[in-house]
């Protein structure tokens, strides 16, 4: 495939059910299908943000380009989730695979169905520490600070890099 036309998106991954590797394992490879992988950060051990009572999380983040719009991009993450089992839980609640597009290219979108950059990648940890392994001095557009300086403002408690085995 040509390479022009095709815009860096940076994805967040989150599971808390099941086989945790497994599933980030298997969600990369769906994803490599239309997102040509660049960059893809360690797996991190990180409790849970927003509803306590659940097992702990596994995050990732990974860079890479893609020829698909941004709507065509949440069309096909969300088929993943769905094709790999995601059902229907409450807001913040466990899950199998969460797939989030944080960054688009340079682009600010603000629609019903899609914002980007993801309106809540700043406050969180589980976030920003994958993202800064990989690409620290990212400016995310909008806000006019890199990565790794909104990482030192948030909480990091209890997050551990997962050893490769
Ligand atoms: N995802 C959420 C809510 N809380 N907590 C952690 N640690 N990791 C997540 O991926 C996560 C969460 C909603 O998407
Ligand atoms: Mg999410
Ligand atoms: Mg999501």
């Amino acid at each position: 495939m040509a390479t022009t036309d095709q815009t860096c998106v940076y994805l967040a991954l989150g599971t808390n059910l099941g086989d945790r590797c497994d599933n980030l394992r298997q969600a990369l490879e769906l994803i490599s299908e239309k997102v040509r992988i660049l960059k893809v950060s360690s797996i991190y051990e990180t409790p849970p943000w927003g509803y306590t009572e659940q097992p702990v999380f596994y995050n990732q983040v990974l860079h890479g380009k893609t020829a698909l719009t941004p709507l065509d991009l949440l069309t096909f993450v969300k088929e993943i989730e769905s094709d790999m089992g995601r059902v229907k839980n409450f807001q913040n609640g466990p899950r199998l695979i969460d797939i989030d597009i944080l960054l688009f290219g340079e682009q600010i979108i603000t629609t019903e169905r899609l914002v980007i950059p993801h309106p809540r990648m700043t406050e969180r940890a589980f976030v920003l520490i994958p993202l800064s392994e990989i690409e620290p001095d990212l400016v995310i557009p909008g806000i006019s600070k890199n990565v790794a300086e909104l990482l030192r403002k948030v909480d990091q408690t209890g997050i551990k890099i997962l050893p490769l085995i």
